[in-house]
């Protein structure tokens, strides 16, 4: 908590709804790796409160560090992203090379030495950080050649960059999961932030394949009637791809733990971030977000897991604690499943009971997980 807290957030003054969970993981992620991270932002909330015409909610620190930020499309999101990250990567390597030479040429032994800790670190963020404010320093007190020039002249590109895939579950789940498949499936260093609000927020509240059994939102005015896809486990399936489940109001130290442990991943990692919305309806608003996920993971509705490749044994580490009572009365304190009562009485207490039923067999499924990574 310290270590992220007390550190200047470069996301202010968004226009999301108040309490918005979206904007609370966001911030956070600022806070981490704010002054070297860049942003591709899908379609959706996050790109409307995130880039609003004219104005920017992200913002610098007091160095004059802050995120990048870009918006393509719903669709083509992690691929953009990706293609942020491929960027910066062949500039690095490029200035990696200019790097070595000068460390070959130079006789100076501390321009040697801060030319080679910049190398050594390069996939290291936070030590790059360092190493490169150092190597930074040294090349600017003697500009003695042109390439010394030429790093400087691309000094901003230097520094292991932090690369995030911003979106909510309508793209990652649905109309941009190719191209999520895709960028996971690629081994590269970036990590995927979704923003699970088990609805298209930004749209008035269409189904997507996150929504869950029983749940009313448009195009599912009756009650979804199958369960959430798993994209958690999807991902998990490649062995290589470092993947999380979050909430934040039910547990800050393993969203922080798992939002660290994806950053320094090399490689590709998914965090899925549980995001209660206004279209969630829940009783007494959004300034009960952060209980809202809490008693989510309390009765099981919301599971908390990190799985970690880099791991020699018991990649997979269950947050959760075993479900308590409170199914139902956490499914009717939501009007999004709540009004189903009212229409279709009957209907609801059977895909309710689903609904519990299914949660019930996940996190059997989960615990036997644990067992399956053990060694
Ligand atoms: C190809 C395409 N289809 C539909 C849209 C319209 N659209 C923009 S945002 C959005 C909903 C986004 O929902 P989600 O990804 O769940 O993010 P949230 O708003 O919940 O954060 C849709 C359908 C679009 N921009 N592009």
């Amino acid at each position: 908590m310290k270590g992220s807290q007390f550190k200047q957030p470069m996301l202010e003054f968004s226009g999301s709804c108040a309490g918005c969970a979206e904007t609370a993981y966001a911030r956070l992620v600022t806070q981490l790796f704010g002054d070297r991270m860049y942003i591709s932002n899908a379609t959706g909330c996050s790109s409307i409160w995130g880039g609003p015409g004219a104005t920017s909610p992200y913002c610098t620190n007091k160095e004059g560090h802050g995120p990048a930020w870009s918006n393509s499309l719903f669709e083509d999101n992690a691929e953009h992203g990706l293609g942020m990250y491929t960027a910066q990567k062949f500039i690095r390597e490029g200035l990696a090379e200019k790097v070595r030479e000068v460390m070959e040429k130079t006789v100076c032994e501390e321009r040697k030495a801060v030319c080679a800790k910049y190398l050594e670190t390069m996939n290291d963020g936070e030590a790059n950080k360092a190493a490169t404010a150092a190597l930074v320093a040294n090349l600017e007190a003697n500009v003695c050649c042109d390439t010394v020039k030429e790093i400087l002249d691309n000094k901003e590109y230097l520094c292991k960059k932090s690369v995030w895939i911003f979106g909510g579950d309508g793209w990652a789940y649905d109309i941009g999961f190719g191209g999520v498949d895709h960028v996971l499936a690629s081994n590269e260093d970036v990590n995927i932030f979704v923003f699970d609000t088990e609805v298209y927020s930004n749209t008035g509240g269409q189904a997507s394949k996150a929504s869950n059994i029983g749940q009313v939102a448009q195009f599912a005015a009756a009650g979804k009637e199958v369960k959430k896809k798993s994209l958690a486990e999807i991902a998990m399936s490649y062995g290589y791809v470092y993947v999380a489940q979050i909430a934040m109001g039910a547990n800050p130290a393993q969203t922080i733990k798992a939002i660290a442990e994806a950053e320094a991943y090399n490689g590709p990692s998914l965090i899925i971030g549980y995001a209660p919305c206004e279209m969630h309806s829940i009783k007494g608003g959004m300034m009960h977000c952060q209980d809202e996920m809490k008693k989510a993971v309390e009765c099981g509705y919301w599971n908390m897991f990190r799985f970690d490749p880099s791991k020699e044994t018991g990649k997979f580490t269950l947050d959760s604690k075993a479900p308590k009572d409170g199914y139902q009365e956490f499914l009717r304190n939501e009007a999004r499943y709540s009004r189903l009562i009212r229409e279709f009485p009957d209907r609801a207490e059977e895909l309710f009971a689903r609904n519990e039923a299914a949660a019930k067999e996940r996190y059997e499924h989960l615990l036997k997980l644990v067992e399956l990574y053990k060694d």
